[in-house]
């Protein structure tokens, strides 16, 4: 995040129910498991350990909240989302994931975007589809993070990111001719560990917190 934001890990909740009362703005991060969600969060708060990452599928089985302090106070969340795709778990813990995933991207109010995390070498899947369908809907802004780019060469990148765009046409026909972005669906290549794409992305979450005034503006209008 911008320098003038510091993150620290406010709760975690496993139940919409559960969900913090609060007026101010979240963005979240989904993506399956081990796509990169935690160490885009870390990398993105410049912190090494903010966000739990880990080679083991299945680490984030919760909404872990953190929050984005400015000096003592406290002005948004960045939400990491249980991932999901991960073989090794009982169909009652896959269905209590479906439905706390599907309730919360369609029905939390103070979420205003969600960056989606694409393994580059992978593409969009079925289980990354189910997660635009829900989304879109809404009429917030999805922004994919095409991640671990480091581990493609340069027309491998390309490829990457021309299949993704060229997917998202079908939400939004906007996208003229799968090479440009359109404002509510837009793509990048990441790398975490390269540092690659921090600016773009950075710069994306900010304007969604940000663009409308704080929600201390908001509150008191
Ligand atoms: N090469 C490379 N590896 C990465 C990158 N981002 C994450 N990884 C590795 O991928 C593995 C999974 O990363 P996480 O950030 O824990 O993934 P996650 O999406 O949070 O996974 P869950 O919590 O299981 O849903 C870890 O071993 C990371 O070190 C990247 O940009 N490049
Ligand atoms: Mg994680």
């Amino acid at each position: 995040m911008s320098k003038l934001f510091q993150a620290r890990f406010a709760t975690t909740v496993n139940d919409t129910h559960c969900l913090p009362p609060t007026p101010l703005r979240e963005v979240a991060f989904a993506g399956r498991s081990n796509a990169g969600k935690s160490s885009a969060i870390n990398v993105l708060c410049n912190q090494k350990r903010l966000a739990f990452a880990s080679k083991t599928p299945g680490r984030t089985q919760h909404i872990n909240y953190f929050g984005l302090f400015a000096k003592d106070d406290l002005l948004a969340y960045l939400v990491d989302l249980p991932g999901y795709g991960y073989a090794a778990v009982n169909r009652e813990t896959k269905y209590h994931w479906n439905a706390l995933l599907s309730d919360y991207l369609q029905e939390r109010e103070q979420l205003v975007g969600m960056v989606l995390i694409v393994d580059s070498r992978r593409g969009i899947t079925d289980l990354d589809e189910q997660m635009i369908q829900w989304f879109v809907p809404t009429g917030k802004p999805i922004h994919i993070l095409l991640s671990k780019c480091d581990k493609l060469n340069k027309s491998e990148c390309k490829h990457a990111i021309e299949a993704v765009r060229k997917q998202l046409q079908q939400y939004d026909p906007a996208l003229p001719g799968g090479t440009g972005d359109s404002k509510q669906l837009t793509a990048q290549l990441f790398s975490s560990t390269k540092r690659i794409g921090l600016e773009e992305a950075d710069n994306i979450v900010i304007k969604w917190l940000f663009e409308a005034g704080t929600q201390k503006d908001e509150i008191t209008s």
